[in-house]
Parts: structure tokens; C-alpha cells; sequence
């Protein structure tokens, strides 16, 4: 279906043409259309464990074998998949307006692929592409192995023409991968490593926090850019109220669906809010 628009694309684009400061905050729908699945709603179960009840440092705790097959699979669509429209989109706006910010919440890595300008661009919730200590917090910044180990090697079959991806399918089993069976810190030896996110009740990056706060105060931001998020994960559902409060600000939301009363995926007065595929939408609206 083509995409809905609430607001007149061309009142939007004359906000834009007169903007220099530009915050774009981002969720997992800027990369549905990739083939990449959502957290909640439609697709955010994984096997028949709700995707967010995998996210967590108790699971991986309890079953690091389970949550790496999780991280495996993940990793392994993320690398399958290509960067869309929309992802470049992005990219293009941040190399033509240097006062443009990209937060995402997305660890896919396809922002980056779409080479969107580093300096441009905070991932708030890590990558899966970053590996990181559990005892002595060593980071390997950019690893995309795949398999990330032997043991996890189902997870990246390709799947079976026409059939459940047996990763996916709730009635075949899954290989039970102990612990020993997983990498372990290449610098202290003694270490479980673990995907580099940020997991539910985990602190965010603080130097990257400090730089975003300081982004956000330095001057008025004009317009805020809410894509493909439900806005109900902190902090980073706060960012754009708090751009707002540094005076005249224009909050635009692309979504699939528009609701009423998420915060962030409510447009009020003066707001713009365009109901559709990111990928079809931000170039439209970004051109
Ligand atoms: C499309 C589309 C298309 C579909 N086009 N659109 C203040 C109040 C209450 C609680 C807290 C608070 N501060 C902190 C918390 C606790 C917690 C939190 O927020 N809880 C709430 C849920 C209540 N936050 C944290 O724990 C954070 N840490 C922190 O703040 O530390 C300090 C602290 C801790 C504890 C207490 C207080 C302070 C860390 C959050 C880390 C989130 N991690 C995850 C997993 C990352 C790793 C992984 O990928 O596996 O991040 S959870 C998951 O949700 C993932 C996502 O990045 C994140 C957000 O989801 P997102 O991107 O919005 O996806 P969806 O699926 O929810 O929405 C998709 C949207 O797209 C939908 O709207 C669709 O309609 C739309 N869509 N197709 C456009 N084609």
C-alpha cells in the first residue's frame, strides 16, 4: 500500500531547507525493510523466546549457549542483508548538513555500510559486530566472523528452499553449545565474550552520553527525526524532548504506524508525522 501521509510533504521540506541543526533518532523499522525484524509486535519472536526476554545479561547468564545462538543468527542476517533507501538517505543528509546527528539504536552495522560519516553517527546500543569481555571488559571493536565459532555454526546455514529456517522453527531442535564450547577472552584468557550490545538494565556508553547531551545543548536543534522506533526504550526515547526544549522545534515521526500516545510517535501541533516504510518515505522526504 502506498504510504499515508499525515503531513504536507512540502510544508516538511521547507522546514528542512531551513534547517541547520538536524537530530535523527532511529529504532529497528529503518532496517525492516532490509529483512531485518523488529522487537516487539510482528517479528519480535525468536524460535518461541520473545526477542526481548533474550537481551538480557540473566539469559546470557543462564545460557550464554541459547543467547550466542540469538547473537549468531542475528549477526549472520545482518551481514546477509544490504543497507536500504532509507539508510542512505541518512547518509547523504549527513554529508550535506554538518549540523545533522544520527542516534541509533540499531547494531545492525547497516548505517555504517550505507557509510554514513562516523562523526555523524552514535550507536547508543552497541553493534553485534564488537565483542566484548565478560570478566575484564576487553573490547574487539569490529569482528564479523561468521560463524562467529564453530559451535555456532547452525546459525548461519543458509536456509532450506521453501522451508522454516531450522534456527527459526520452534519444533527442531537446537544444539545445546555449553560454555566451553564459546570463545573466551583473548586478553585475559579466563573471560566468556559476549556481543558488544547493550542489554535491558545495562549502562549506555557514558562518554558517548556526555557527547550527545552536549550536542543537543550546544544550540537550537530545528528539527528531530523519530524513525522506525516504538520510543519506549530509555534513554533514548528522551532525546528528542530534550532537543525540544532549547526553543522552536519541529519533531517528525516516520513510522509504519502512527499511534496515539507513545510520545515519541505522537506528532503535536506543528509536528509532522508520516505513516509508512521508512525506505519509501525519508528519500521522499529527505531529497
Ligand atoms: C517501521 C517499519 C518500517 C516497523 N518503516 N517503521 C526510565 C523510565 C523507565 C525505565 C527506564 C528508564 N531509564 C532506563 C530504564 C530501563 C530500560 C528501559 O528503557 N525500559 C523501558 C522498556 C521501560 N532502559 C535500559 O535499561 C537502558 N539502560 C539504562 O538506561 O541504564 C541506566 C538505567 C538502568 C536501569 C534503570 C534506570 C537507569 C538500556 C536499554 C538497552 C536496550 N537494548 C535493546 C537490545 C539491544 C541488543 C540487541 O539488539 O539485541 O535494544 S532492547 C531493544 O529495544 C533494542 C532496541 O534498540 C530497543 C528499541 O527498540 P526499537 O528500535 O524502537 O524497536 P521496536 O521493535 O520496539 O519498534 C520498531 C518500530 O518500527 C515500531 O514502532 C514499528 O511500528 C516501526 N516499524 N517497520 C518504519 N518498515
Amino acid at each position: 500500500a502506498p504510504p499515508k501521509t499525515y503531513s504536507s510533504i512540502s510544508a516538511f521540506h521547507s522546514k528542512l531547507l531551513g534547517a541547520k541543526r538536524i537530530l535523527a533518532v532511529c529504532g529497528a523499522g529503518l532496517s525492516a525493510s532490509s529483512g531485518l525484524p523488529t522487537f516487539r509486535g510482528k517479528g519480535g519472536m525468536w524460535r518461541n523466546h520473545e526477542a526481548m526476554s533474550l537481551a538480557t545479561l540473566d539469559a546470557f547468564e543462564r545460557d550464554p549457549g541459547l543467547v550466542w545462538m540469538f547473537y549468531g543468527y542475528r549477526r549472520h542476517m545482518a551481514l546477509t542483508v544490504k543497507p536500504n533507501a532509507a539508510h542512505y538517505a541518512l547518509a547523504e543528509l549527513a554529508r550535506k548538513v554538518p549540523g545533522f546527528m544520527c542516534l541509533t539504536q540499531n547494531v545492525d552495522n547497516l548505517h555504517i555500510r550505507a557509510s554514513h560519516p562516523p562523526s555523524q553517527l552514535k550507536l547508543l546500543h552497541g553493534s553485534l559486530f564488537s565483542i566484548k569481555c565478560t570478566r575484564c571488559s576487553f573490547l574487539q571493536p569490529s569482528n564479523a566472523d561468521d560463524p562467529f565459532c564453530p559451535a555456532l555454526a547452525p546459525a548461519s546455514l543458509p536456509p532450506p528452499p521453501n522451508q522454516p529456517h531450522p534456527i527459526l522453527d520452534p519444533n527442531t531442535p537446537l544444539p545445546s553449545v555449553p560454555a566451553q564450547d564459546l570463545p573466551h577472552c583473548p586478553k585475559c584468557q579466563i573471560g566468556l565474550q559476549r556481543p558488544g550490545v547493550v542489554w535491558f538494565g545495562e549502562q549506555l556508553d557514558h562518554q558517548m552520553l556526555e557527547d550527545i547531551d552536549k550536542w543537543i545543548e550546544a544550540e537550537k536543534v530545528d528539527l528531530v527525526l523519530v524513525i522506525g522506533t516504538s520510543g519506549v526504550v530509555w534513554p533514548a526515547a528522551g532525546f528528542s524532548e530534550q532537543a525540544r526544549t532549547k526553543g522552536e522545534t519541529s519533531v517528525v515521526v516516520v513510522n509504519m504506524e502512527l499511534e496515539e500516545g507513545g510520545r515519541n510517535n505522537r506528532p503535536e501541533k506543528e509536528d509532522f508525522g508520516f505513516e509508512g516504510d521508512a525506505a519509501v518515505l525519508l528519500p521522499r522526504l529527505l531529497e
